[in-house]
């Protein structure tokens, strides 16, 4: 079945990305190209990748972490429906609840939209708990404005930063 896709005017996002099944590296890059290659949306800005340590979940390998801003004309729903097409052709099983995985896709912000319902919630409910998610963030956007918390992303890397690990 073919879908159009409402036209929003463009709206800048930033997607998480997390892989911990090799090659994480060439899946990192696999899934920005699939990205770039959607015709609504468009990588503006991509973070250094992080070698980071598995948080929650049963036991598993070190994960790739980046984080990537872009701007797109699709809704959160649908920029949503994309990521998971494309977790999907990179691979993804969805079997064990936070284990490992080929590649992970998480819509942190969208702009500065909050929506809540049994598919999204944005921005992200652990983001701003997890250094993995808010240094490569704060690297690339650190004034990105968390709009629930009311902290730009350089201020919640610091207030995680002060925490004991
Ligand atoms: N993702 C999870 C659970 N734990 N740990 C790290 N280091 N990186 C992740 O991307 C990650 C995680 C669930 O999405
Ligand atoms: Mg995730
Ligand atoms: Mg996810």
């Amino acid at each position: 079945m073919v879908t159009m896709k409402k036209e929003h005017k463009p709206v800048e996002a930033f997607v998480a990305l997390g892989s911990n099944i090799e090659p994480r590296g060439k899946y990192i890059q696999r899934a920005l190209t699939l990205m770039s290659d959607h015709p609504q949306i468009e990588v503006l800005e991509v973070s250094s990748v992080y070698e980071t340590s598995p948080e929650g979940g049963p036991e598993q390998g070190q994960y790739l972490n980046a984080v990537a801003k872009i701007s797109t004309t699709l809704g959160a729903m649908d920029l949503l429906n994309s990521l998971q097409a494309i977790e999907r052709e990179l691979g993804r099983k969805r079997s064990v609840f936070w284990g490992p995985r080929t590649i992970d896709l998480d819509i942190l912000l969208y702009g500065q939209e909050i929506i809540s319902n049994d598919r999204l919630t944005v921005p992200h409910p652990l983001m701003h708990e997890r250094r993995f998610v808010m240094e490569p963030l704060a690297q690339i956007a650190p004034d990105a404005y968390h709009p629930i918390l009311m902290m730009s992303a350089r201020t919640i890397l610091e207030s995680l930063a002060e925490g004991v690990e």
